[in-house]
């Protein structure tokens, strides 16, 4: 069903929703219902309680409730709660960045490669600087894959390399173009500090003074990816939580085609 048909149909379901002024839902439309917990660093009891309907309040909602309220270790309370929230989001306003590209799964991909480019592609991924989490990577390059999609080491069209984790620029890009690899996969997990920002940054340069930015297909991904973050850092395409195989592969192959044919 596309978007557009999906809204109208909500609409038509119940006539009090206003996409304009979309409010979060609990039991009726527009009631604003929030569920939320939080800890605060003071002693559990009435005065702990009141404290956490104040400040529920302050976030803009009514009719706060405090459901449950346990000390933590004294001088420490935790609390679930409830509230209506005043506020209204514009949903028909919002437009956020995405891949585009149509989503294909294992064997239409690999169909795809046959039909379009007759070789397989290479691959190269790796979870660059001093990042350990290997988890995101081996979940789109492992053959096991990952919720049930099967990572790019299954797939018949795609060789894969996966390196493992805190691989260095300098090695990435080596064996990049000792591979001749037609996309580079990088995976980032940590964030602090903006570290990832400069290990993007600077596989970016080094590809560019390689000489090697134009030939490959650089994609980002990790918790903290987004689509927007990854082309403002230069890659062509970054993707975050619940990505799979398919969407990567997706994505690297229909780029792929689309170089060709703009070339
Ligand atoms: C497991 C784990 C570890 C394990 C990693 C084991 C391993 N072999 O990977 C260990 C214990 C080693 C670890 C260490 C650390 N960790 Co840790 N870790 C986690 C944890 C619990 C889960 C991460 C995970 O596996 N997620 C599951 C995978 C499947 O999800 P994913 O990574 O998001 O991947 C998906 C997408 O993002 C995307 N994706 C990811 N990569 C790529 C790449 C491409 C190309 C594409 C297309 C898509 C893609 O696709 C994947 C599948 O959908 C998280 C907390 C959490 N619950 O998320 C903290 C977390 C990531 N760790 C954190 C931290 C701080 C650390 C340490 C610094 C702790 C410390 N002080 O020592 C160290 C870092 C060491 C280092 N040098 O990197 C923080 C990061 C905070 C931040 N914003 O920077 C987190 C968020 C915990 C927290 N809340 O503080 N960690």
């Amino acid at each position: 069903m596309s978007g557009g048909l999906y809204l109208t149909e909500m609409q038509d379901f119940d006539k009090t929703l206003d996409f304009k002024r979309v409010k979060p839902y609990g039991d009726t439309m527009n009631d604003g219902k929030v569920q939320l917990s939080f800890t605060l660093p003071v002693p559990a009891g009435p005065e702990a309680i009141e404290a956490a309907k104040q400040l529920i309040r302050s976030m803009g909602m009514d009719n706060p409730q405090v459901v449950f309220s346990k000390e933590l270790t004294p001088g420490f309370t935790f609390f679930n709660c409830y509230g209506s929230l005043r506020h209204t989001v514009n949903y028909t306003t919002i437009r956020v960045p995405k891949v585009d590209s149509r989503v294909m799964d294992m064997y239409q991909v690999d169909e795809y490669i046959r039909e379009h480019i007759g070789r397989k592609l290479v691959m190269v991924g790796a979870s660059t600087g001093t990042d350990a989490h290997t988890v995101g990577i081996d979940a789109i390059m492992n053959m096991k894959g990952y919720a049930g999609h099967y990572g790019l080491e299954r797939y018949a069209m795609i060789e894969a390399h996966n390196l493992g984790s805190q691989v260095s620029n300098e090695e990435l890009i080596a064996k990049a173009i000792q591979l001749e690899a037609d996309a580079v996969l990088v995976s980032q997990t940590v964030t602090q500090k903006d570290i990832h920002i400069k290990n993007c940054t600077e596989l970016i340069e080094m590809a560019e003074a390689e000489g090697i930015r134009e030939r490959m297909i650089l994609v980002c991904g990790g918790p903290r990816i987004s689509h927007e973050l990854a082309k403002e850092l230069g890659f062509d395409a970054g993707f975050g939580v619940n990505t799979y195989a398919d969407d990567v592969a997706s994505f690297v192959v229909q780029e792929f085609v689309n170089r060709k044919q703009r070339k």
